[in-house]
């Protein structure tokens, strides 16, 4: 019996040595911070939404929601035949022209809704911007 006691209190010495051997090395563990920092770039997916695409003959899309400050950007794309961008609401005319990647851009400063139209085909080709 008494060579059984001593065995038993070996064994959970031996245990409990192990366990704060083990505690110690997690906690070691844990100090090791290794942060890696993700950079969030959500900007440009903002940006994306703010084109409309001028094709043969329509605006890609016709309707386009935007914020105030926003810049909007027409991207002339596979056109055979001259397109213009132009509004009465909004104040601004781009230049009328048939090359592709040609680019114009407005800034919505006020909110409200504006109309415009290529005045080459002035009943085809319509869009509309509304700024919020
Ligand atoms: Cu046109």
């Amino acid at each position: 019996m008494k060579h059984l006691k001593l065995g038993i209190l070996a064994a959970l010495l031996a245990a409990s040595t192990v366990a704060c051997g083990g505690n110690a090395d997690n906690n070691n563990g844990d100090t090791d911070q290794t942060t890696s920092p993700t950079p969030t770039e959500t900007t440009d997916d903002t940006n994306g939404a703010l084109d409309v695409s001028v094709v043969d003959n329509e605006f890609e899309p016709d309707e386009l929601t935007v914020a105030v400050g926003d810049t909007v950007t027409w991207t002339w794309e596979n056109t055979q035949v001259p397109h213009n961008v132009h509004s009465d609401e909004g104040g601004f005319t781009s230049e009328t022209t048939a090359d592709s990647g040609t680019t114009f851009e407005h800034t919505f400063q006020e909110a409200g809704t504006f109309g415009y139209i290529c005045q080459v085909h002035p009943t085809e080709m319509t869009g509309t911007i509304t700024v919020e």
